[in-house]
């Protein structure tokens, strides 16, 4: 098999670079271990920065999110039993969307195949060679177990933070700078109405806890737990118990229903540099990853897909290597200001396992401070909804 770029993973960062690629005419395949199914059912992240939705929208993927995406504009931040409202679209003039990460890529991999190009689910044994000639290979077995070869101009490791691309990368020549954090996520999907109209990142002497959602019908909700937790754990009842506490404020209640999912997460922060290694790249989580606290994860992948659509259609038209010679350090950029805004609201938020009451307090007087001051309140917000791209 012969294709221009090589696509490996069916994430947010594959798909939209695949869908984007279509659209300038240039030819892909799209690689995937997982089964269909699964793909369109994984739940994940939920919010959309401004820039993600603008890209989409322009990509021609944007209809059913228009229907069905709720746009917020504000969230709030909940310590001393109290709603802080940072107003996101007053301070900024921007906004954000909340609908799940598995729409979109349900919305991406629907285009996809109305438009006829290949996605190959359930393969395996995926490897890449060759990465500094100008015919890199992937070697994989695909669904029917049958060994198969795919020769590419370029090869894009969209394979998320367990793949195999990055083992492409020669170690010599790159740096992976990372943090962990002593604590996970322990997230839950429910069927009951949110509890409030807007996301609530609560601050709590019991530990962090967050409310989100996915429709009017669905919400969904994270509590910070021990890192080595173990899901058989927590029951239903213990969940919806702690989350009360966490979330307790005058004048709210907290709405409850059947679970529908339950997982851990693990929270760290990684950067691998540079993002390209001669012809193969690497995009979204395959190259980065933060702790879900800056809502940050999805939306990086967006905007690297965006920059390596580019970069490649360059180089295919024109030859000219320019967009693909400063590739890893545009995204970068980006991706070192999501880096520090995750860590940031990551420290602001969580109990940590050694901290002491001087700790306690300043992080107490960082939030007032944060939802007091416009130019602080500002600087989250600006943050949060995320820098603009070129589009
Ligand atoms: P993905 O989505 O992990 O996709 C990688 C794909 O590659 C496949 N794959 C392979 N395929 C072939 N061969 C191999 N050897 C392969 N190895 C892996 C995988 O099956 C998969 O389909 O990476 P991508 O595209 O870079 O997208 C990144 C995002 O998924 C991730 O950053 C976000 O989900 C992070 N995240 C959030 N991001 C946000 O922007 N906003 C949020 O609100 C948000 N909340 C979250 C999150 C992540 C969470 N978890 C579960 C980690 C909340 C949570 C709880
Ligand atoms: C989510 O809705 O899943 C979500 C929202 C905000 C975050 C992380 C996850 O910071």
């Amino acid at each position: 098999m012969r294709t221009r770029v090589g696509i490996v993973g069916a994430g947010p960062a594959g798909l939209v670079l695949a869908h984007l690629l279509h659209l300038e005419g240039i030819d892909t395949v799209v690689l995937e271990r997982r089964s269909r199914e699964y793909v369109r059912r994984r739940t994940r992240a939920g919010v959309l920065e401004q820039s993600t939705v603008d890209l989409l929208r322009a990509a021609g993927v944007g209809a059913r999110l228009d229907r069905e995406g709720m746009p917020h504009h504000g969230l709030s931040l909940r310590f001393d039993r109290a709603d802080h409202r940072i107003p996101l679209t007053d301070l900024t003039g921007r906004s954000i969307t909340v609908y799940g990460q598995q729409e979109v890529v349900k919305d991406l991999i629907d285009a996809r195949e109305a438009a006829g190009a290949p996605i190959l689910f359930e393969v395996d044994d995926v490897a890449v060679h060759d990465a500094t000639t100008d015919r890199p290979r992937i070697t994989f077995t695909d669904a029917d177990g049958v060994a198969r070869t795919l020769v590419c101009d370029f090869v894009a490791g969209c394979d998320g933070f367990h793949g195999v691309t990055r083992s492409a990368f020669a170690p010599a020549r790159s740096e992976t700078y990372q943090r962990g954090y002593p604590f996970a996520w322990l997230g839950i999907l429910a069927r009951t109405p949110p509890s409030h109209h807007e996301l609530i990142y609560a601050y709590s002497p019991r530990g962090f806890a967050l409310h989100s959602m996915r429709s009017p019908e669905i919400t969904r909700l994270y509590l910070q737990v021990p890192s080595d937790e173990r899901i058989e754990d927590w029951s239903d009842d213990r969940i919806w118990d702690e989350l009360a506490l966490r979330l307790a404020a005058d004048g709210f209640d907290l709405r409850s229903g059947p679970v529908l999912e339950k997982s851990i997460t693990s929270m760290r922060s990684v950067v691998v540099e540079p993002m390209r290694h001669g012809r193969v790249l690497l995009a979204g989580d395959a190259a980065h990853i933060v702790p879900p606290t800056g809502a940050k994860g999805m939306n990086l992948a967006v905007a690297d897909a965006l920059v390596l659509s580019r970069a490649l259609a360059r180089y295919l038209s024109t030859r000219s290597t320019d967009l693909l010679d400063s590739y890893s350090d545009t995204c970068l950029r980006r991706v070192w200001r999501s880096e520090h805004f995750s860590w940031w609201m990551t420290s602001a938020l969580h109990r940590f396992p050694d901290d002491d009451p001087f700790q306690q307090r300043l992080q107490l007087s960082q939030l007032r401070y944060t939802v007091s001051s416009v130019a602080a309140a500002t600087s989250l917000a600006e943050n949060y909804v995320g820098l603009p791209l070129d589009l």
